[in-house]
């Protein structure tokens, strides 16, 4: 009962405008910089075009901080530009996502202050409580560090802040709440929008009770996440959700699901649900977080990322499910840091983190820079983060006894600037991004790694995601294959298949900079072709022994 949608083929960019193209020298990104780059795209193959918020916006979370949702703030440009870009994306035969950020408001928005005020009609369209014994209401912490809840001089009561503290809570009880906010989605959606990105909307519904946590949840830390991820009226919000705001169009929907659960991803996924069209999940990349705690400097943990990736393609392809699948986005460090090998093997690794993603089923995300293989930038002094994150935490680090050295090594790994630095476009001047002083550094190795010299030679990493993507155009068995995992405890390789009626693909990746023998026995390899290689020269291949060189990975057909 697999009916396929032109988002089950689909391959999405995601933009993140701030750091993308800057075409009037202020430093930051702009609307006219990505229409200017709309063939750019065009020729890497994606379909569809994800873009974070540019709305009316003071930025203290870059955007994630809406103060009018009607708007495009005037740093990125006007609605005409906008508007511009729409018609040219769309005459290009490519789609745009917009990122619609609703679990929350700037506080700097109208609503939000007539709810402080006590507007008879926005009185409780955010969390307002009382103290509870001369403190905040409940020990709930801000995933930005600190306590949830911010005090009101002005109302005399605590507001919810789940991010930072000017991103207030919206009060999804409130049926005026939701009713605003599915009018607002419908505008974008009259303006001809695909689909949209909804930020950590499995955290609208709330446990109403309000209580403290005390951490007997053992599936979460003690800091109030149990009671409002994947809350008790989730899945009512995301079908009212769907009917108010998306009715019968054909929209590619993605919603981003902070520390959720398989079960919920299935039931937000389902077709037959008419929730959303398909989920982001986190867990493959918390294999650095030791003990889920983030800002501590670690390895990843292999043999754990494949068995979260093997329970989410399995456990999705049961219950008809689907994964929006990547390892890079504006949260994340550079994959190709993390997971591979940005020095001595970085158009390898580069290659072979792409095919392992794009060879799993799911609509695959590439992030902008990911494409021609961008890197963390190491910065070294706290005086080049911006990300309001990493700036709590460098604070909290240095509370907690760290020095100033080791919390800037926990910062270079764990950072989320590190996405941040501008796109790499050229060797000229600020990597060709800006006129401008840039609103962050960019990486120093722009000079040699960057968009023009990657489309300048043919066994870049370019072309490669640009094979992968027309792979997945011509080759059903990436879109409805079953995945089976194949020697999963592995420390080296990771080898997996996806099943057809009469055919399957297998692709084996070794996942380290050393040569390795792999036992291919129980693959049986005859009568198989290869696909896709990230060497010139194939892998050495017997019936029961293949040879792989550092970060080798193929894609098998038989
Ligand atoms: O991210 C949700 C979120 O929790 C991320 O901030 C991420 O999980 C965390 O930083 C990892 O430590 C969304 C947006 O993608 C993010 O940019 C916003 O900061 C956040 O929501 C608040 O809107």
């Amino acid at each position: 009962d697999f009916e396929q949608k032109w988002w089950h083929k689909s391959v999405v960019y995601q933009i993140y405008p701030k750091s993308f193209n800057d075409t009037t020298g202020s430093g930051q990104g702009d609307i006219k910089g990505i229409t200017q780059k709309l063939d750019y795209l065009k020729k890497l193959g994606v379909e569809v075009l994800w873009l974070t918020p540019m709305y009316k916006s003071p930025q203290n979370d870059n955007g994630y901080d809406i103060s009018d949702y009607y708007s495009i703030d005037e740093s990125y440009g006007t609605m005409e530009d906008f508007e511009e870009m729409l018609n040219k994306a769309h005459k290009r035969g490519l789609k745009i996502v917009m990122d619609i950020v609703i679990n929350h408001s700037s506080t700097e928005n109208e609503w939000f202050k007539k709810s402080e005020a006590r507007d008879p009609e926005f009185e409780d369209f955010y969390i307002w409580k009382d103290p509870v014994d001369g403190r905040e209401p409940t020990n709930w912490e801000s995933k930005f560090g600190g306590n949830a809840w911010q005090w009101s001089e002005n109302r005399g009561q605590y507001y919810l802040h789940l991010f930072d503290v000017t991103q207030a809570d919206l009060n999804w009880e409130n049926e005026n709440v939701r009713k605003k906010l599915y009018e607002m989605i419908r505008y974008w959606l009259n303006k001809g929008v695909d689909g949209f990105r909804f930020d950590v909307i499995n955290l609208i519904s709330k446990d109403q009770r309000f209580l403290n946590d005390d951490g007997t949840d053992k599936r979460f830390v003690a800091d109030g996440r149990r009671y409002y991820t994947d809350g008790p009226r989730i899945h009512e919000f995301l079908k009212e959700l769907h009917k108010e705001a998306f009715g019968e169009s054909d929209l590619l929907t993605v919603g981003e699901m902070s520390s959720t659960a398989i079960e919920n991803c299935i039931k937000y996924s389902n077709p037959k649900e008419k929730e959303l069209a398909m989920t982001f999940s986190f867990h493959h990349l918390k294999v650095d977080y030791p003990n889920g705690e983030k800002w501590v400097k670690a390895p990843f943990d292999f043999v754990q990322l494949k068995k979260i990736l093997s329970k989410w393609q399995i456990g999705m392809y049961e219950g008809n499910g689907w994964n929006a699948t990547f390892w890079n986005n504006h949260d994340q460090p550079r994959a190709l840091s993390r997971f591979g090998n940005d020095k001595e093997y970085h158009d390898e690794s580069a290659k072979m983190l792409a095919t392992v993603l794009h060879g799993l089923q799911g609509t695959p995300y590439v992030y902008q820079g990911e494409e021609f293989g961008m890197t963390n930038p190491y910065f070294d002094k706290i005086e080049k983060y911006r990300d309001v994150e990493s700036t709590n935490n460098y604070k909290i680090l240095l509370d907690k006894g760290c020095s100033e050295e080791e919390a800037i090594e926990i910062l270079m790994q764990k950072s989320r600037d590190n996405s941040r630095t501008p796109v790499q476009w050229d060797d000229s001047k600020n990597a060709g991004f800006t006129e401008g002083i840039p609103w962050i550094s960019v990486s120093e190795n722009y000079k040699e790694i960057n968009a023009k010299k990657a489309m300048e030679d043919l066994n870049s990493v370019f072309y490669h995601y640009q094979n992968l993507i027309k792979l997945r155009r011509n080759e059903e068995l990436l879109i409805t294959g079953r995945y089976e995992d194949f020697d999963i405890e592995n420390e080296k390789v990771y080898a997996y298949k996806r099943v057809g009626e009469n055919a399957e693909l297998i692709v084996i990746s070794n996942f380290y900079g050393e040569t390795c023998e792999f036992d291919v026995k129980g693959l049986d390899l005859e009568n198989t072709s290869i696909l896709l290689s990230n060497y010139i020269e194939g892998p050495k291949i017997s019936n029961d022994k293949i040879i792989l060189k550092p970060y080798e990975s193929i894609i098998l057909k038989k």
